[in-house]
């Protein structure tokens, strides 16, 4: 989940969401606008997302986030094999 784009899947993501909700795809829908799985609707299944990743305490980080983790970790990774070589 992107959602908003802010790090962290928050209050902030459930009021996109509410704002783009459109079940019957009357509107071009996107990741940004609350299609978090990507079917071209926003609706139930993508607010199901965003209750399976909120974090009140605002620690959880969007996937966005956690690919640039995971590519920051792999880069040391390698840097520390070249080193080791
Ligand atoms: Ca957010
Ligand atoms: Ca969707």
């Amino acid at each position: 989940m992107r959602c908003n784009g802010d790090g962290l899947v928050d209050s902030a993501d459930l009021a996109l969401w509410q704002q783009y909700y459109d079940p019957l795809p009357e509107n071009t829908n996107t990741f940004w606008m609350g299609d978090w799985n990507e079917d071209g609707l926003v609706d139930s299944a993508d607010l199901a997302l965003w209750q399976q990743n909120y974090d009140p305490v605002g620690h959880t980080p969007e996937p966005a986030t956690l690919a640039l983790l995971a590519l920051g970790r792999l880069v040391v990774l390698m840097r520390r094999c070249k080193r080791s070589w």
